[in-house]
């Protein structure tokens, strides 16, 4: 599986309201976006099916949708992955739910956690945050570049980075070795400019 190089998160918490997340999803994918996270910490169960399916219907297939912590949501909204994190369902357990074609990401903070997340059938793995970030409550501490370079060591799955990841040092993630990376800020503001430099930078 190839990740594109830009993996955007949106979630509602980021946006003065739900036309503004829709927006903000139909630029990504007008910059070339082709993967997507929807992430939301704070909706209720009926609020983020209803945007799952808006962001779906809105998108068209062009675009892969991953649902964050909801496996239910994911096949409730018929999105193309599910992403986990250490305190959602094993990776093993998420799998058994969403069948063995969807994509299945699984968040780490530490060599011991990609190590053990490598074993599972995680399609791809994340780690983070690499930089310090405001976008998620308790972060664990920072990885750091020279910490992602270690990780990329302990696995040959596709690796994302995420957290505080910025148009500006995005380069040298890639660079440390990680595949993709995941960003929620620097996507706000202007979401096709940002995604439009995010890309160049890249390459
Ligand atoms: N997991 C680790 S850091 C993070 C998540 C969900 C937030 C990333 O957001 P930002 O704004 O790109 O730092
Ligand atoms: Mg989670």
């Amino acid at each position: 599986m190839l990740l594109p190089r830009l993996y955007p998160i949106l979630d509602p918490d980021c946006f003065p309201d739900a036309d503004a997340l829709f927006s903000a999803a139909e630029e990504l994918a007008s910059a070339g976006c082709t993967l997507l996270q929807y992430r939301n910490k704070s909706g209720n169960a009926r609020q983020m099916l209803e945007d799952a399916r808006e962001l779906k219907a809105r998108l068209g297939p062009s675009i892969k949708l991953i649902m964050n912590d909801r496996a239910d949501l994911c096949l409730a909204a018929d999105f193309d992955g599910l992403h986990v994190g250490q305190d959602d369902l094993s990776p093993n357990s998420a799998r058994r739910i969403i069948g063995p074609t969807r994509l299945l990401g699984v968040s780490t903070h530490n060599p011991d956690q990609l190590a053990e997340a490598d074993k599972t059938t995680a399609d791809y793995l994340a780690i983070g945050p690499i930089f310090a970030t405001a976008s998620k409550a308790n972060p664990d501490p920072t990885v750091g570049v020279e910490g992602l370079r270690q990780a990329r060591k302990l696995t040959s799955k596709p690796l994302v980075a995420i957290g505080g990841i910025t148009r500006a040092n995005a380069r040298s993630v890639i660079e440390a070795g990680a595949d993709s990376v995941a960003v929620i800020s620097d996507l706000i503001r202007s979401p096709r400019k940002s995604a439009e430099e995010f890309f160049r930078v890249l390459g």
